[in-house]
């Protein structure tokens, strides 16, 4: 009688950017999305999934991707981000090994590379919980409010004035949708490239109210095809803020770092990580 051998998979960088190239491979494939792109929709989700994050109960956070289930997945915030969770499921199939958390995060990373934006190193060893660790509705930024409420919600996570701001560039990204946020049009020129454009447009641009029957946001008096949510406006309006919207506007390569190490905190908030920090993987894009 001999015990048959059995081996626990323990997955390493090479199997991650499996993924990586996997969810790569799909983003590119299904450019027929939105403005050509899951790319902003994904890295949507994997804000979302870990912007949740209260530093003083330490819950929240991408750690149990609980957006699956309801509460969470019905909160207003979360509007549309089951066509990213839809997206991710056949790559969730091709590799069962990763938890939707590890992947959801991983989809985050893979999206901003792929969108020319900068490396962002990323540990896994997140776990997937079920649906009494949602956390309460409200716990995600209201575009409609002022810089109190980004300074109450970002500050619960444990950001300052400037992770503030360089996060926010990620709005170079995608675009509102009418049914989703109520809210419409994209930030910038390329919302399929990451660049410092919402830092330029912001500065550049004259920004008048849109005139419709939707939300206040704001349109761009020459073209009358870019937008801007109230809270982006903060950026310009309140001068902590705009001594960085200015230096990012000026200095992609300022943005990028300040972006990329605050989009890695960000992701990793709330997460009992086994993997050391100086140990995080970067992943190859698919055009390195
Ligand atoms: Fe955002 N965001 N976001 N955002 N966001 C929307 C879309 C996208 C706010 C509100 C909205 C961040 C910060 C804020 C992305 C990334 C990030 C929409 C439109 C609203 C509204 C949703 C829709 O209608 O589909 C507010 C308020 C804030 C704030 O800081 C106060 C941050 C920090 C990020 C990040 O990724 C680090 C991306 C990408 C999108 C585009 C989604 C898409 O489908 O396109």
């Amino acid at each position: 009688g001999q015990e048959p051998k059995r081996r626990i998979f323990v997955p390493r960088f090479g199997d991650y950017q499996k993924v990586y190239d996997a969810i790569a491979k799909r983003l590119h494939e299904h450019d027929n999305y939105d403005d050509g792109s899951y790319g902003p929709v994904l890295l949507r989700l994997a804000w979302h999934a870990s912007g949740t994050y209260d530093k003083l109960t330490n819950t929240g956070g991408s750690n149990g991707a609980t957006m699956r289930f309801a509460p969470e997945s019905d909160h207003g915030a979360n509007a549309g981000l089951k066509a990213a969770r839809d997206f991710l499921e056949p790559v969730k199939e091709a590799f069962p090994w990763i938890t939707y958390s590890d992947l959801w995060i991983l989809a985050g990373v893979c999206s901003i590379q792929e969108m020319q934006g900068p490396k962002i190193p990323y540990r896994a060893g997140r776990s997937d919980r079920d649906l009494s660790f949602c956390t309460p509705d409200g716990r995600l930024p209201d575009a409609s409010k002022d810089g109190s409420h980004i300074r109450a919600i970002f500050g619960r996570m444990g950001f300052g004035d400037r992770e503030m701001v360089a996060l926010s560039g990620a709005h170079a990204l995608g675009r509102c949708h009418t049914d989703r946020s109520g809210y419409h049009g994209p930030w910038t020129f390329s919302p399929t490239t990451l660049t410092n454009d919402y830092f330029k447009l912001l500065l550049d641009e004259k920004w008048a109210y849109k005139k419709w029957n939707g939300p206040k946001q704001f349109e761009d008096v020459k073209t009358k095809t870019l937008m801007m949510l109230p809270t982006d406006m903060e950026l310009v309006k309140d001068k902590a803020f705009r001594k960085y919207t200015e230096l990012y506007a000026k200095d992609n390569d300022a943005f990028f770092k300040d972006f990329s190490d605050a989009v890695v905190t960000l992701f990793e908030l709330g997460v009992p990580f086994e993997q050391p920090e100086d140990l995080r993987y970067t992943f190859k894009s698919s055009f390195d």
